[in-house]
């Protein structure tokens, strides 16, 4: 099985997963569930993708608990028991290894190997896949599970590697322990949901903090808390059930906490009433039932600078850590019930670059136009190369040869968030035009997860093994993609990751369904209903008539 034979009529086995995440995990199971025959390949060395290498002090989910978690299994969600309503980054990881022991899929994964190229041969209609180690596995089907935020976005900024002092990533931070910040100078550049989670435990350690500050982000109250007992027993009684209407929300989770009056129904004192309810329940993003109007968002957004300034003790520094340039929800805002408190501590210094931008980095430190801040430490929260970024870091060749980078030089382009033209068989979840990171990534993972296994089945049954999306169903699917970014505040106007602003150059396209999780679920089924019609189903290629492969 380890030989070069990216020409072998015959696969080595059925599924190549590609990831041990969320969904990664879950392939893997559903594979064996069919009757298929995979393997799985991790880069590292555990199961848990975004939550093993995300490992920084104060990494946590905030997305709650009760909805960031696996459905699928009635066991699973009767026994596992979260500590928190925002589980940690640790507690989430340890879930998914309980997960994948639980599923007995550990055994199909290889550890340590990262999957460097992926070529589909047209002669036996199979994909190649190689590896670090060396290894090349034939596949019928490849499902890279790669995660959205997975390729760390490298500093666009002059002189880092001329630092001398010690260099950590939030994304890739060191899992042994060695990280000792006490009493040290640290710098932090990055002020999203990474930084606004690292900069307060950091504070709590070091001698001085300087936190290096391009854009400022919105801040509201975490829901992290003891988990609700009678939440937890209903979610158990029965999971199944839960599951299913999960699908039919919009966002993927259970039923939000929400206002449910009408911004346009109400006077200035009832707005400020309902705005200090969701203040107060920590809902404030859908604090009106219609807070998707861009009237309703600047009330929320208005209410949140002020919330915001009254946290933070000096007016200059409270005036900088307010965002000014995006409305609320334009750039994926962070939740913190201390990020803001933190600045009140002597310690503590915001570095504002737009005043003051970082000239570069030199070995002391770093210096901005204003002076050179001397440093022990530089902490990078700089964020990621999103969603494409980690499709791009595998070489990935198609239908003539054509690579993925190639096909998308314009930005990302594919049907239903998982398949492209020119690809048969090659899967991506949790890629571009899903609902991705706007909606429950877990409840996502396995709706892709059952949709890819389901599609893949029929494929079997009705003998037509290779599929691939209509090049019109990609650029339709691009256009409701558009359609439904238009009407979100601040989508298509504020320079964020969700439409590739953060990487030099990236072509801006956003990158994230927001239909809604119901609408994208039942359109993909619709697509396998009625035999896919939004698709182009090929013959077997006459090298692999007869194949049998499954049940390795
Ligand atoms: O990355 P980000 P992240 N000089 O891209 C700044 C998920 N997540 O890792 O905004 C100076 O949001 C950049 O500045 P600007 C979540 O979906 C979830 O924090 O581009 N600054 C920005 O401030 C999140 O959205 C959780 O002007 C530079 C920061 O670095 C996503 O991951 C926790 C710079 C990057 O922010 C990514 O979050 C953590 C430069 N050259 C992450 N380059 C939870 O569930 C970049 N920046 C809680």
């Amino acid at each position: 099985m380890t030989d070069n034979h990216s020409s072998k009529a015959q696969p080595d086995c059925d599924v190549v997963v590609v990831g041990s995440g969320f969904a990664g995990i879950y392939a893997l199971w559903q594979a064996r569930q069919r009757g298929l025959s995979v393997r799985g390949f991790e880069r590292g060395s555990d199961v848990g993708g975004t939550w093993y290498w995300n490992a920084y002090p104060g990494a946590r989910c905030d997305v709650e608990s009760y909805n960031y978690a696996y459905f699928f299994n009635n066991d699973v969600v009767r026994e596992w028991n979260w500590s928190d309503a925002c589980a940690g980054q640790h507690e989430i990881q340890r879930y998914l290894r309980f997960v994948a022991e639980r599923c007995e899929v550990l055994k199909d994964i290889t550890f340590n190997t990262k999957v460097i190229a992926a070529r589909y041969d047209e002669e036996t209609g199979l994909w190649s896949v190689q590896t670090s180690a060396g290894e090349t596995i034939v596949c019928r089907y490849a499902v890279l599970a790669i995660g959205a935020l997975s390729d760390p976005k490298a500093p666009d900024i002059k002189g880092v590697s001329d630092f001398a002092g010690e260099a950590y990533f939030t994304s890739s931070w060191p899992k042994d322990g060695s990280v000792d910040l006490r009493g040290k100078r640290v710098g932090v550049i990055g002020t999203g949901s990474s930084g606004v989670q690292v900069i307060p435990e950091i504070a709590k350690v070091a001698a001085e903090v300087y936190v290096f500050q391009r854009t400022a982000n919105y801040v509201t109250p975490t829901a992290a808390g003891p988990m609700d007992p009678k939440l937890v027993a209903a979610l158990r009684e029965d999971p199944q059930a839960i599951r299913r209407a999960f699908r039919e929300t919009f966002g993927g989770h259970t039923p939000l906490r929400m206002g449910d009056q009408r911004y346009y129904d109400l006077d200035a004192a009832e707005r400020e009433r309902v705005l200090q309810d969701a203040w107060d329940g920590k809902y404030i993003g859908l604090a009106f039932r219609d807070a998707y109007l861009p009237e309703a968002n600047a009330a929320i957004s208005d209410f949140l600078r002020q919330k915001m300034r009254e946290q933070v003790n000096d007016a200059w520094t409270a005036d900088h850590l307010v965002p000014w340039d995006h409305p609320y929800g334009g750039k994926r805002p962070c939740q913190s019930d201390v990020y803001l408190k933190t600045f009140n501590q002597a310690h503590v210094r915001l570095i504002s670059l737009p005043e003051t931008p970082i000239e570069e980095i030199v070995p002391e430190g770093i210096r901005t136009t204003a002076e050179t801040i001397a440093l022990d430490v530089i902490v990078y929260a700089t964020g990621f190369d999103a969603i494409s970024g980690p499709v791009f870091a595998i070489d990935i060749s198609g239908v003539g040869g054509r690579s993925i980078k190639d096909e998308w030089v314009d930005g990302p382009l594919n049907y239903l968030g998982t398949m492209v033209h020119g690809f048969p068989n090659l899967f991506l979840p949790s890629s571009a035009m899903s609902p991705s990171v706007l909606s429950n990534m877990a409840t996502l993972a396995e709706q892709q997860v059952d949709f890819i296994f389901d599609t893949i089945e029929w494929l079997d049954q009705h003998g037509r093994p290779l599929l691939h999306p209509l090049p019109v169903s990609q650029e339709q699917w691009r256009e409701e993609t558009l359609r439904y970014a238009q009407r979100r505040p601040g989508a298509l106007t504020t320079k964020s990751w969700y439409s590739g602003a953060n990487i030099p150059g990236k072509p801006r396209v956003f990158m994230v369904y927001t239909g809604g999780f119901k609408r994208y679920n039942e359109t993909c089924y619709r697509e396998l209903e009625n035999g896919f019609p939004g698709y182009e189903l090929l013959a077997p290629p006459r090298a692999r008539r007869g194949e049998q492969v499954s049940g390795g």
